[in-house]
């Protein structure tokens, strides 16, 4: 089947992620199957999709996730390549509904492929934004690079620290990115302690770095989100650029950082 077909906007979010996929692969954060995506399209679903028989077993979740109920999401599938799925989404990503357990998904479209291993944490935290009534529907994880790096210092795991570096690279870092990066302590990859980790860290920041792993990031669609998290790498190649001319960069100073938030209306 080919459920984009006569179906515009489910169509153009799906290739969207595939045209994020691209960038995250020509960046070098997106290495054989590293990273993961995931879109809630549920308001892009007509009753025709909503009949639709599975295609899949029903999978559990791993956790109970009330607010998901009767949702739809567009997940990378567990081993799939960025790479690919920026050729052919369809093939390297799946359509889900979550059963009216909230426990459980099956597989809609177009084939049977299996779902992110990141699955526990990206469905925790879309049952978390649609709880807090976020516009967010779009969440990410990916290595970038030279961020993942600083993930290795631990003056940069320390709370805000990381944020304030990166934001007075810049300008343009706080204005898009305005509420920084959160970090969450080295956790083993695709657990529960994981997704509930940065969840909390949600609370405060789009943008969360897991510790010597990748970053996770949620925002309106997937292009924004890609967007907050290019503009952190960016800043942390600016310093790192600086670092190998062999100096500290100066950064812009608290009160050009404070003359901007106010210009801009930014938080904090
Ligand atoms: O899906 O990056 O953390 C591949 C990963 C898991
Ligand atoms: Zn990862």
């Amino acid at each position: 089947m080919n459920i984009l077909e006569n179906r515009p906007r489910l169509k153009e979010e799906v290739y969207k992620v595939a045209e994020v996929a691209g960038y995250l692969w020509q960046k070098g954060w997106a290495e054989r199957n590293g990273g993961n995506i995931t879109v809630n399209v549920t308001e892009w679903v007509d009753d025709e999709i909503r009949v639709l028989p599975p295609i899949s077993e029903r999978q559990p979740i791993g956790a109970v996730l009330p607010h998901l109920k009767g949702c739809y999401f567009y997940c990378k599938g567990t081993n799939k390549r960025m790479r690919d799925l920026a050729r052919c989404p369809m093939d390297n990503g799946s359509i889900i509904r979550i059963c009216d357990d909230c426990a459980s998904y099956e597989i809609i479209a177009d084939q049977p492929v299996r779902p992110t291993s990141e699955l526990p944490s990206h469905l925790s935290v879309h049952n978390y934004l649609i709880s807090k009534g976020s516009p967010y529907k779009a969440s990410v994880h990916t290595h970038p690079i030279e961020l993942v790096a600083m993930s290795h210092s631990p003056k940069f795991l320390e709370k805000d620290v990381a944020t304030k570096l990166l934001w007075s690279m810049i300008p343009e870092t706080k204005a898009f990115c305005p509420r920084g990066l959160g970090i969450v302590p080295y956790t083993l990859p695709g657990s529960v302690e994981l997704a509930d980790a940065t969840i909390a860290e949600l609370d405060d920041y789009d943008v969360v770095m897991w510790e010597k792993h990748g970053v996770f990031a949620v925002d309106v669609d997937v292009m924004a989100t890609f967007d907050q998290v290019d503009v952190l790498n960016k800043s942390a190649l600016i310093y790192i650029a600086a670092k190998n001319m062999g100096f500290e960069p100066q950064g812009m100073s608290e009160a050009q950082m404070r003359e901007m938030s106010v210009a801009f209306n930014l938080p904090k």
